[in-house]
């Protein structure tokens, strides 16, 4: 099956977006908030094993504010949170402090060339998205991307499968045609969940989770060019046949 699409993580994978951007995005909005909430290094790498912004804010109050979620407007309370979060991320984005991973450019471009579709499997938002795409690779970046499955289209976050097959029935592609490109667990057992091979680029959040079922894991992808990623999507095949 020749490789006809490359599907793009986002956050940990086109760039290293959590240590210094959603996190320090959502310590603003708690402070704006009043609440005396600020997540350390330490504290966000456990909350990260929940995905989502609004399902990780609720997750900390469980463990560590319950009394949070007793306030009977405390969804809506989630959602303002959310919202002023995103805004502070977008801010960080436009202030030029989020640059993409290694030879995430590259690659983009080398796919472009070729004529590879591109697609977008992300748990943020697509308002985050396009300012990472537009800051990072200029005004018409987006359309580089055939689908950009992100956030609340699903209800169901990684790792569930489902933006995963939410992208590939958008991009009217079977899995086995794709590639995906991920940097955790909770990702890829997503991607793999859509029957999609996956290669993983690691980072400090992820480096040392279960990457079992990857074709790959590399520190980032600064010294692969698309050449590796059409023979490795081969790879999964002659190993497919040999089964
Ligand atoms: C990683 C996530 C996201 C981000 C925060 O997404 O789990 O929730 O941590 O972004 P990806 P939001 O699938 O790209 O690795 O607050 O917008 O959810
Ligand atoms: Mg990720």
């Amino acid at each position: 099956m020749t490789l006809a699409a490359i599907i793009f993580d986002v956050d940990g994978t086109l760039a290293d977006t959590e240590r210094d951007g959603h996190r320090l995005a959502f310590n603003a909005a708690f402070a704006e908030a009043g609440l005396a909430w600020q997540w350390d290094e330490a504290l966000y790498g456990e909350l990260l094993a929940v995905t989502g912004g609004k399902e990780r804010i609720r997750y900390y109050a469980t463990l560590y504010a319950p009394e949070f979620l007793s306030h009977p407007d405390s969804e809506n309370r989630i959602a303002r949170l959310h919202e002023a979060k995103t805004r502070h991320f977008v801010a960080l984005l436009e202030s030029g402090g989020i640059p993409l991973r290694p030879g995430v450019a590259r690659l983009i471009r080398e796919s472009r060339a070729e004529g590879l579709r591109l697609a977008i499997a992300t748990t943020t938002t697509a308002e985050n998205v396009a300012a990472l795409l537009r800051i990072n690779l200029g005004p018409d970046a987006a359309s580089w991307f055939d689908v950009i499955g992100a956030g609340d289209v699903v209800q169901a976050k990684k790792p569930a499968a489902d933006i995963y097959r939410w992208v590939l029935q958008r991009l009217a592609l079977p899995a086995s045609a794709c590639l995906a490109v991920e940097d955790s667990t909770n990702g890829l057992v997503a991607s793999l969940g859509g029957g999609i091979p996956t290669l993983v680029t690691t980072n400090s959040y992820t480096l040392g989770q279960d990457f079992c079922g990857a074709l790959a894991v590399l520190a980032d992808l600064g010294a692969t060019h698309l050449s590796d990623l059409r023979r490795l999507h081969l790879e999964t095949y002659d190993q497919h046949k040999k089964q």
